[in-house]
């Protein structure tokens, strides 16, 4: 008789696969395990001074996991590659949300991001994949081109368990405690930094010439992460210690500047390390080299806006860029920053007129008043002006492209500005992919729909009082 095996929880293995993936940063790269220190002592620097954040945290049970990496990126060859990477993440319970075209931002690359999707499993573990897939039609050098795409076509980037695993856990909906340690371990090595190429230095030169990610994503094995991110409660601060800690930061935070009321998401890294890189030499032997690749990044996340309040995000950064452009030397950052302040000021900063503005997503619950009484009218704003429900931010889960390309560009080496036509190709990547992505904007107005309508439920389905 066969004997049923409990599946283990596709969350869990999520939250398995993130530790185990961030003690191998860690350990193979140690300015990370500094930056981590870092942000942990912040936190609860900034934990300690405001009391009422310290509660808020305990209330929706995630203190303990606060300095926990929220995402991490990689950067694939080929569609195969995508299409397999998300049969992986989908045994994880994590799905392609949202296209992000940085071709615009002198990047060969199109990108989603893998993570969770419900409310729960993000409380759970809500670690993602910023995963991207190189764009060879973007190098303009035809020979190269074929030679790029033939390099990458002979390369396997998944172990065969690894494989295997997965197709079990298709079939047999969902993987068991061993083979879910198993499938854990085997899908790390396809995140593993490799110190041997797959090519001679003269190619690498050759890709890199094309531009540095290509070289970064032909001329290895795998797919390496490239960098994972904790979540700071003090974005500016970090960036003001790292060089304390011999870190040495980007030149200037990515999105929106400094607010009470944070909207999206902001996001620093420290710049990528040089490191050595043993490449073949043509005669069955090996020739040094470096590679410039890895690196740390946090983040700070605010309320998702609604299509309006990220149209009117997106006209502000763009009327700052005008103005003064962040040289990648950091050498306009004060000027940047100033600039950023002041265009902002056109961006309410207080919730109330946030939501009144229909700029961001809100989920609403029932005050006190409203646990206990009963309304006769059933009109949002009514009930929010007579004390029935409140409303608190949703938290924007999701990604910025001009923040992203400005991560890579600074990871890129600072004389990597190029510029490709803007070619946005939703379909083809769809197509790659084996998939549509999901609307980030579809998720935020569920999650408040639901809120309001259970609301609702509440406060006009109960019995009259006397
Ligand atoms: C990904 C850069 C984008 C972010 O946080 O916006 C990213 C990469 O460098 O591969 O991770
Ligand atoms: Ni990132």
């Amino acid at each position: 008789m066969a004997i049923m095996s409990l599946k283990v929880s596709p969350d869990d293995i999520r939250a398995r696969f993130s530790s185990a993936m961030s003690a191998m940063y860690r350990d193979e790269v140690p300015a990370y395990g500094t930056l981590m220190e870092l942000v942990a002592r912040v936190n609860d620097e900034t934990l300690a001074a405001e009391s009422g954040l310290k509660a808020r945290f305990e209330a929706t049970d995630t203190l303990e996991r606060i300095s926990e990496e929220r995402h991490g990126a990689i950067r694939l060859g080929t569609a195969q590659e995508l299409a397999t990477m998300r049969r992986i993440f989908a045994v994880m319970d994590m799905y392609p949300v949202g296209y992000y075209d940085l071709s615009t931002a002198g990047v060969p690359v199109h990108s989603t991001a893998f993570r969770p999707v419900g409310e729960e499993a993000l409380k759970r573990n809500p670690f993602r994949v910023f995963t991207s897939l190189l764009r060879l039609d973007l190098i303009a050098d035809e020979a190269l081109r074929a030679e790029a795409a033939a390099i990458l076509a002979a390369r396997q980037i998944f172990t065969p368990k690894a494989l295997e695993l997965t197709e079990k856990a298709e079939k047999n909906g969902g993987l068991d405690e061993n083979d879910s340690a198993r499938f854990v371990a085997e899908v790390l090595e396809t995140f593993r930094w490799h110190d041997k190429a797959n090519v001679a230095l003269s190619m690498y030169h050759r890709l890199h010439d094309a531009h540095r990610l290509i070289a970064d994503v032909v001329s290895f094995k795998g797919p390496h992460i490239n960098h994972l991110t904790p979540r700071t409660l003090d974005i500016d601060k970090v960036q003001a210690r790292m060089p304390d800690y011999g870190i040495a930061p980007k030149a200037v935070v990515e999105g929106p500047p400094t607010r009470k009321c944070p909207i999206l998401l902001r996001q620093t890294s420290f710049k990528a390390l040089e490191e050595p890189v043993s490449f073949h030499d043509g005669n069955g032997g090996w020739q040094a080299g470096t590679h410039t690749a890895r690196f740390g990044e946090i983040e700070q996340r605010g309320v998702a806006l609604t299509p309006k309040g990220r149209a009117l995000y997106d006209k502000l950064l763009d009327d700052t860029r005008k103005i003064v452009r962040p040289a990648a030397d950091g050498s306009n950052a004060n000027a940047y920053e100033a600039a950023l302040a002041e265009v902002f000021k056109a961006f309410p900063d207080n919730w109330a007129d946030i939501r009144a503005a229909g700029l961001g997503y809100f989920s609403y619950s029932l005050t006190e008043k409203g646990r206990q009484g009963v309304a006769f009218f059933d009109d949002p704003e009514q009930l929010i002006a007579e004390g029935y429900i409140c409303f608190d931010p949703i938290v924007y889960e999701d990604f910025l492209p001009v923040s992203a390309a400005g991560i890579f560009q600074s990871n890129l080496g600072d004389g990597a500005q190029q510029e490709f036509a803007a070619s946005p190709n939703q379909k083809r990547f769809e197509a790659d992919l084996g998939a549509s992505v999901l609307n980030e904007f579809d998720h935020y107005a569920g999650i408040e729909k639901a809120s309001l309508e259970s609301c609702l439920a509440a406060l006009t389905q109960r019995p009259a009082a006397e």
